[in-house]
């Protein structure tokens, strides 16, 4: 708490002297932060690696892994009551303090990708200049452009953009540079390089996959130096005259940038990048795993489930509709998408602040898809009390995140983890930066089979 009243204060006093706020570059920033936490954790390891912080039970080697903390994450920490915290600031605090794009109000992923990699809350400066950096990065090689349109429109967005994020690594500085022999105390900065030039190129790939799969011929248009990264991707899309579109893009992507380090896309990339695999291949691992129903895929599956909802309940959305065929559900077997989640046991501050985005729009009160979406959040959690299986019975960001693009015109449900995946590029390649600035080792948990287990308990 100290720490988040200090970013908070600090925040302030820039604001009210904007002429003595900082232009140092992100690099710049990482190189005076890093020394203080390698410090923080030689200590750690000197001092306290005997430290007893938990036990290990069978539940969580046979549930996968719940609750065992056994990660080193930087970004943010996952609180299972209050949400997600970026360096001690909660997604309210991000909204105030993150600076926004010029014209907008939402806070942008420049502004998230800063807080997330720094600690610290950059000016405006700070992030209008990460914003000309990212967009003059962002165009695609010409062999991935050949490359992703060559792939079949009835490919899956998602296995499209990580065969485009995997291919990228053939421009791998990290990869270049651990060839020709560096320093481990060199590797963050090479790393740095790959994080911020994927990031750069994710709007280009992502939106030519769209183009490709859904308006094919269109041809895609040139990027904009004084765009943010994600005006660009909105007008990359053929969005870019759509204000309210383009603004909660920025929103979702910004505060959907990371959610700490289990989640399966998250740790994947950390895992992949523990054995020094570059940026590219470690983030395009884990976009399979955001790929999965269970978890990133959710965001596609809840606007199917709920128009399902709509089409078999007609236009007269009572409450009690809603908690028949929230029970048809969960009877025929299936999970409820948008609900439940691995660690949260409250509503998701994420969700709480995408219904804020929708209740502050007078024309989102008349979508019939987002109504309809509210009036599930309102009936589901008792239901899924009473179904009595879930830890958490309310909903999770994807329960509403779909529903705000499909009003504003970006209908293709199939892509919306596309968009997830731009997002969380944000959190797990910071991750692999301070991996490497900390000089984390290569992952490798002990696995038990059955017998063994049981040995171990008698
Ligand atoms: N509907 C029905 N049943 C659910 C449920 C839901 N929304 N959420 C959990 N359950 C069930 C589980 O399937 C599990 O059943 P079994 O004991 O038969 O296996 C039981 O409740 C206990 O699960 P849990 O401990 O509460 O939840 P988990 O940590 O195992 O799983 C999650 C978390 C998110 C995979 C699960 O809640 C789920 O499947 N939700 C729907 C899909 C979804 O919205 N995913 C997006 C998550 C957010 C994200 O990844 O970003």
């Amino acid at each position: 708490m100290l720490r988040r009243a200090h970013l908070l204060a600090s925040v302030s006093r820039s604001n009210g002297s904007k002429r003595f706020a900082s232009t140092k570059s992100l690099k710049e920033t990482l190189q005076e932060v890093i020394p203080g936490k390698q410090e923080q954790l030689r200590k750690l390891k000197t001092e306290h690696a005997q430290a007893v912080i938990g036990d290990v039970k069978v539940e969580n080697i046979i549930g996968g892994m719940r609750g065992l903390k056994a990660m080193l994450w930087e970004a943010s920490v996952l609180d299972p009551n209050e949400g997600i915290r970026f360096h001690g600031l909660s997604i309210p605090d991000c909204r105030k303090v993150l600076p926004s794009a010029p014209g907008g109000k939402e806070i942008i992923a420049e502004s998230m990708l800063w807080l997330l990699m720094t600690g610290k809350v950059p000016s405006e400066a700070q992030t209008r200049q990460l914003s000309r950096e990212l967009a003059e990065k962002g165009e695609l090689p010409p062999f991935v452009e050949k490359l992703v349109d060559s792939l079949p429109a009835t490919l899956h967005p998602m296995t499209q953009l990580g065969i485009g994020v995997a291919a990228l690594n053939h421009d791998s500085v990290f990869q270049a540079a651990y060839e020709k022999g560096i320093k481990k105390s060199e590797y963050w900065t090479y790393m740095l390089d790959d994080c911020l030039n994927l990031i750069a190129r994710l709007p280009a790939l992502a939106a030519r996959i769209y183009l490709n799969v859904y308006q094919p011929g269109t041809p895609l248009p040139a990027i904009n130096k004084d765009l943010d990264l994600i005006g660009n991707y909105s007008t990359l899309l053929g969005f870019g005259d759509n204000h309210n579109l383009t603004e909660y893009l920025r929103l979702y992507i910004a505060l959907h940038g990371d959610h700490e380090g289990g989640n399966a896309s998250a740790h994947t990339a950390h895992l992949v990048g523990s054995t020094l695999s570059d940026p590219y291949l470690s983030y395009s691992a884990a976009l399979f795993a955001l790929a999965g129903p269970l978890h990133g895929l959710a965001n596609q599956e809840v606007l199917r489930w709920q128009f399902a909802m709509q089409e078999e309940i007609g236009s007269d959305v009572s409450h009690e509709k809603i908690k028949e065929y929230l029970w048809k559900t969960l009877k025929s077997g299936q999970v409820v998408p948008g609900y439940g989640h691995g660690v949260l046991r409250n509503p998701d501050p994420r969700f709480i602040a995408l219904q804020e985005f929708c209740d502050a729009r007078p024309e989102l009160h008349e979508s019939s898809i987002i109504q309809l979406v509210k009036k599930t959040s309102e009936v589901a959690p008792a239901v899924l009390k009473e179904h009595g299986k879930t830890k958490n019975p309310y909903p999770n960001v994807d329960a509403t995140s779909g529903c705000v693009l499909y009003h504003y015109g970006l209908k293709e449900f199939k892509y919306y983890t596309v968009i997830f995946g731009v997002s969380r590029a944000l959190g797990a390649l910071t991750q692999l930066v301070w991996a490497r600035a900390l000089g984390l080792p290569l992952e490798r948990p002990k696995s038990l089979s059955i017998d063994a287990l049981e040995k171990l308990i008698t």
